[in-house]
């Protein structure tokens, strides 16, 4: 119990109803802030060939899965995994957290870029093992860095470290997240960014948008319920986030069971728009069950890339994603023109209602209009040019990119820390060296930096200025920086309009098409993947794919076995749930979902093709754009429905295919492929794969983990 201490007693001595800092929320995460900037176009400190990191590649003309630059950069990170307790929606929950914030750091690259990332695993009170996936890396080459203990390696032990270290040979929106059991619904998630080539020009990266289902108890409590004899299989979620932030009703709270400290009135996210400029924005649905859907009131989205495949560009005014997925869209700020436009503000929203198992499904996030220069708190007019601070309200975003150089022309230069860097840009940016923690213009009442706390340098900006409105009674959506708050209505009014999409599936697949056409080849083996929800001998509900209920054995991963020569699955336990797929060259799978609930289908090592989903059961035949069918690593299947996917299995390594619902993937909804066998043996697996196996076997040798689910 060393680390259980208070984070309310500790940060908020007898304070009652107060609104709650960035730091008492999310850490040392600054996303969803004014503090977190703008994206470039790509990183600069590269080589750049003609211009660009990735030379003339381009979007369209590219086979990225056989051509891809090598830039010989490496972009390191160091993080540290360890418990703290932080209030994300207000609610206080015991987490695990990636270098003190919650989500966890972004991590950016080009294209062509090697990814490094050193996991110290400081999981204490009590100690946990843990790896890292890094979702939609391909790991050609390197699977062995594919992060899925039981398969790819052994948990990294307490008080032990690992490096990845990987290419990205794709490129656009990802996002990494603990493969070890449910442990990321506690917190180890966060945003990868791999700069590439635009097809769809825009001027302002807003950069990633993590849509999250988000749930208080923590996961090894909700897995010990739900796999308890009795149990059932589905958990409901408290609350519904966006960039990790809400706020929650904590009068909803059963206090006969439930002593946690909750503050009702935690803010949600805040986003910056300039008016008139397209907005790349890039969204990740980062939950444990959620199908997410996302829209912004009054703005039609562009969808120019789903997971890692640049699309041609489709309008729609909601996205819809399973857990795992991901779409880039464009969103050009016209829903306000005129003199007043930069103070216009819009609520984004993203809703869980339709297809899962939600309490609270309504996240909601304030897009402001005000850009970003006069970020920090625009009604205290910050900049450079008013360092007393101008009368409150007068100078929001007037001085935004007013500037010649302004963000329409950065295609190209864009440096790192974005648009208000840019030269020209300074009649109202920051002024060089001045960042946003560092300007001085704290122009509102006294009042309003009393819960500020001295010292704290993630509570950049604007995150002071609100205190001195805060009503005595909560508001529910007072969002953290600015007024006025939105007052804007979702896309058709009522409880399911658009933004309450009913459908739990994706979009139609015949809208969505990859840039790079790639057509269908014939399979040279086609099999069909029963989804089943049985009760064992235990009364223990669990899931059955493909016939078995999947266990893992996290001292005996399937990978370093095969690279062993280990790789004939008659000899592997049944419940690994193994298949060697041999010489096979592409591998036509039929999922059929005879149950009531969706199932985002994610493949590790490959992008798959997908060839068909609906309703019942596929005719066998009919398949969407064969000359060109829709590429990704995360499809739904949806309710009572059926999904056809196919890949080509060119990429030697031991791969999961599972539903990436945290929940069902802990109750074995999960089967593993062995692609070419005889290229694993040839690999050179680091020795550091087999060391870390080995302080794993010391670590268990005195400790006995906890491994109450299929392990993943
Ligand atoms: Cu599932």
């Amino acid at each position: 119990m060393g680390w259980h201490h208070r984070l309310f007693a500790a940060l908020l001595p007898g304070l009652a109803a107060a609104t709650l800092t960035q730091e008492q929320t999310n850490g040392n995460s600054v996303l969803g802030t004014a503090a977190a900037p703008y994206l470039p176009k790509f990183l600069t400190n590269n080589p750049l060939p003609h211009g660009y990191p990735w030379g003339t590649l381009t979007a369209n003309g590219t086979d990225q899965y056989t051509t891809h630059p090598t830039t010989g950069v490496i972009r390191s990170y160091d993080f540290t995994i360890s418990r703290g307790i932080l209030a994300p929606d207000g609610y206080e929950k015991e987490m695990i957290l990636i270098n003190g914030g919650f989500p966890g750091p972004l991590i950016e690259a080009n294209w062509g870029d090697t990814i490094q990332v050193t996991v110290h695993n400081n999981i204490t009170g009590p100690e946990e093992g843990t790896t890292l996936h890094w979702h939609g890396f391909l790991q050609q080459g390197t699977p062995w860095e594919d992060g899925v203990p039981a398969v790819t390696q052994c948990p990294i032990a307490p008080g032990a470290s690992f490096t990845y270290q990987f290419q990205a040979t794709l490129y656009g929106t990802a996002w990494y997240h603990s493969h070890y059991s449910a442990q990321y619904g506690d917190g180890i998630v966060g945003p990868i960014v791999v700069y590439g080539p635009n097809e769809y020009p825009y001027d302002v990266d807003v950069g990633p948008i993590m849509l999250s289902d988000y749930y208080h108890t923590d996961y090894l409590t909700i897995l010990e319920r739900m796999l308890a004899p009795g149990g059932k299989p589905e958990v409901l979620s408290d609350n519904n986030l966006i960039q990790g932030k809400n706020n929650y009703d904590c009068s909803l709270i059963d206090r006969a069971e439930d002593h946690a400290a909750c503050v009702s009135d935690a803010p949600k996210a805040e986003f910056f728009f300039e008016p008139g400029k397209v907005h790349r924005l890039r969204l990740i649905n980062t939950g444990g069950e959620g199908v997410q859907h996302f829209s912004i009131d009054d703005h039609v989205l562009t969808v120019i890339a789903y997971d890692f495949i640049p699309i041609h560009a489709y309008q729609t005014k909601v996205v819809t994603l399973g857990v795992g997925q991901r779409a880039d869209v464009l969103v050009t700020a016209n829903a306000a023109t005129g003199a007043n436009a930069s103070s216009a503000s819009f609520w984004m929203r993203s809703n869980i209602a339709t297809c899962s198992t939600a309490k609270q499904p309504y996240a909601m996030a304030a897009v402001y209009y005000s850009g970003k220069s006069s970020t920090g708190s625009p009604s205290a007019g910050v900049g450079p040019g008013s360092p007393s601070g101008s009368p409150p309200s007068t100078a929001v975003g007037t001085s935004t990119m007013t500037g010649p150089g302004g963000s329409g022309n950065n295609n190209i230069d864009v440096g790192r820390g974005g648009p208000e860097s840019m030269p020209g840009s300074s009649s109202g940016g920051m002024g060089p060296g001045g960042g946003p923690g560092s300007f001085g213009g704290f122009g509102s009442p006294p009042s309003t930096s009393t819960h500020f706390g001295s010292g704290n340098g993630n509570s950049v900006g604007g995150v002071g200025n609100e205190g001195s409105s805060v009503p005595a009674t909560a508001n529910p959506d007072k969002p953290q920086t600015i007024s006025p708050r939105p007052t804007s209505q979702p896309w058709a009014a009522g409880t399911f309009g658009v933004p309450d999409s009913s459908s739990c599936a994706n979009d139609d697949l015949s809208l969505t098409r990859p840039l790079y056409p790639i057509a269908l080849p014939p399979p040279s083996w086609t099999h069909t993947f029963d989804i089943d929800v049985f009760v064992n001998a235990s009364n223990v509900t669990l899931w059955k794919f493909d016939g078995v209920s999947f266990r893992g054995d996290y001292n005996a991963p399937t990978l370093l076995l095969a690279s062993l020569g280990n790789s004939s699955t008659a000899d592997w336990p049944v419940e690994w749930n193994g298949r060697n797929l041999y010489t096979n060259t592409s591998v036509r799978m039929i999922v059929n979902n005879p149950g009531p609930s969706q199932h985002p289908m994610h493949l590790h090592g490959s992008n798959f093709y997908v060839l068909h989903e609906g309703p019942g059961q596929w005719d066998g035949h009919t398949i969407i754009n064969p000359e060109n069918p829709m590429r990704r690593d995360v499809q739904l299947v949806r309710p009572n429905g059926h999904l056809v996917l196919q890949f080509d299995t060119n990429n030697p390594g031991v791969w999961p295919f599972h539903c990436h619902i945290a929940w069902h993937a802990s109750g074995g909804f999960l089967t593993q492929f062995i692609v070419q066998p005889e290229k694993i043996e040839q690999m050179n697996v680091p020795s550091i794969m087999a060391q870390t196996c080995r302080d794993w076997a010391a670590w268990t040798g005195t400790h006995i983990p906890d491994q109450i689910d299929s392990g993943l």
